[in-house]
């Protein structure tokens, strides 16, 4: 669809018309806005007509030395794998309008690219790298809507039109976009590739100022924690923890939650991914909950699982070997450590437990090669966290996602290094549509005690997360206020 090479010269025109389609929809939206205003009904707030706003940390991020850091990280980075003399460009995204909502849109992020190296939420900002010459931040003027609107200020930096005469005055040179390429804009998917990787491995080790807002997300996550703990009781439903929880997030500092709470009652605690909805506590229930605050784009990511009242002896037993599985994990949170090997050997850890347990029969290394395990651990043992919830996280160069299904939800296969923050989070569940797929029961026939599995089909499930710093003296908990024990 795109040329599959971007030279300088064919952007010109196309950035062209892109920036002109930018402002004619900017002045429409002015004049709509305008219009709005005059039209509004007597008594009507001013306030309903304006799009939600995207806030601008823009302060001094031009001059500021972890930003000048963080930049010649990127650009050794680079230069390692192999930029030559290639120019790149970061682009910050745009925001997204909700279809039919007229001047409403999604709450906007820029890309972690781009933020990573500016921390702005500029819209339509690019920021280039010229390895000759270094960086140059191109910014949107700010409309005068935008002004009267948002109460936006002109963002510090060279104006976005002038773009196009910087690429022209490079014109024969390859480029690279990264971050997220304007719509329409040449891509080369192939060539960005290899430096998106480079720009990654760059961004894993954490400095003291993203451990500083991690470390602030994280005590408004342990608040959060806190207050759900003390819910957790018959009758309470899954949306009023999430209510509860995210005011109290809110009340000690979070900006918001760093992606869907989970609030998992009974059976709904072995979802994955589950949305809190009206069930309510009954007295035995598991309750798992799955979230984290953010602050300045900086996520916490953790889980606990709790039982409404005194716990089962299966309850307790498998508590009690996420438990273990997750406190080991945590040890092999060492530099040097390659990932995956830290999930083998969560795997075989809960492989030996579930036959100690009574549901798999056989040798955990033997039920870990047969993928048994997975029926009932069927993610990777954690990711990435930081710039967002799953930070950076991938593969290094060369390496490819295995099609094991015990390996292929690993969201990383890389070796640990300082710097770098993990979650570490193991889980055991019991899950519907992974139990009554007649492949795996016929695949694992053997390996599994059918008769057990089928009467826990209602257990639920148990995961327990926390977030990890790796350092040269080892693992550091970041997440170690927030009780775990049942
Ligand atoms: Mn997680």
């Amino acid at each position: 669809m795109y040329p599959t090479r971007g030279r300088a010269e064919d952007c010109l025109a196309l950035t062209w018309r892109l920036m002109r389609r930018r402002r004619r929809d900017s002045r429409r939206r002015d004049c709509e806005r305008v219009s709005a205003v005059f039209s509004a009904a007597p008594g009507r707030s001013l306030r309903d007509n304006v799009a939600p706003p995207y806030s601008s940390d823009m302060s001094d991020h031009l001059t500021s030395n972890h930003l000048t850091l963080r930049r010649r990280r990127a650009a050794s980075a680079w230069r390692d794998a192999g930029l030559g003399d290639d120019l790149v460009l970061v682009g910050a995204g745009e925001p997204i309008g909700i279809p039919g909502g007229a001047d409403q849109q999604f709450p906007f992020h820029t890309h972690a690219e781009y933020y990573w190296l500016t921390e702005s939420e500029c819209a339509g900002a690019v920021l280039t790298y010229d390895p000759a010459e270094g960086w140059t931040d191109f910014v949107p003027r700010v409309t005068d809507g935008e002004r009267v609107w948002e109460g936006r200020t002109q963002a510090p930096g060279e104006p976005l039109e002038n773009l196009p005469a910087w690429l022209a005055a490079r014109r024969g040179r390859r480029w690279v976009m990264l971050g997220c390429p304007p719509a329409g804009a040449p891509f080369d998917a192939e060539r960005a590739a290899p430096l998106r990787d480079a720009l990654s491995h760059a961004r894993r080790p954490k400095d003291q100022h993203e451990l500083d807002r991690m470390r602030r997300a994280i005590a408004a996550t342990a608040a959060g924690f806190r207050v759900a703990a003390d819910m957790i009781r018959p009758g309470a439903t899954e949306r009023a923890i999430q209510i509860e929880m995210e005011a109290e997030f809110a009340r000690r500092g979070g900006e918001g939650t760093a992606y869907g709470t989970i609030v998992g009652v009974g059976t709904n605690a072995a979802v994955l991914h589950f949305s809190p909805g009206a069930r309510a506590v009954r007295a035995g229930d598991l309750v798992l909950i799955d979230a984290g605050a953010e602050v300045q784009r900086y996520a916490a990511d953790v889980t606990r699982t709790f039982v409404a009242g005194p716990p089962s002896a299966e309850q307790r037993a498998l508590y009690e070997l996420v438990l273990s599985v997750e406190q080991n994990g945590i040890r092999r949170c060492v530099a040097g450590a390659e990932w995956r090997d830290v999930h083998l050997a969560a795997a075989g850890e809960i492989a030996q437990g579930l036959v100690d347990f009574g549901l798999l029969r056989g040798g955990a290394d033997s039920l870990v090669e047969q993928d048994a395990h997975a029926l009932f651990f069927p993610h990777g043992l954690g990711h990435m966290v930081g710039l967002g919830v799953r930070d950076a996280s991938g593969f290094l160069p060369g390496r490819t996602r295995s099609t094991r299904p015990g390996l292929a939800n690993l969201r990383m296969d890389l070796p640990l290094e300082p710097g770098y923050v993990v979650t570490v989070e193991p889980g055991i569940y019991f899950i519907a549509a992974l139990l009554d797929n007649p492949d795996n029961r016929a695949k694992h026939r053997d390996t599994v005690n059918w008769e057990l599995a089928d009467r826990l089909r209602d257990f639920g499930g148990i995961r327990i997360e926390d977030n990890v710093l790796v350092t040269a003296e080892g693992p550091e908990v970041l997440t170690a206020a927030i009780p775990k024990t049942l």
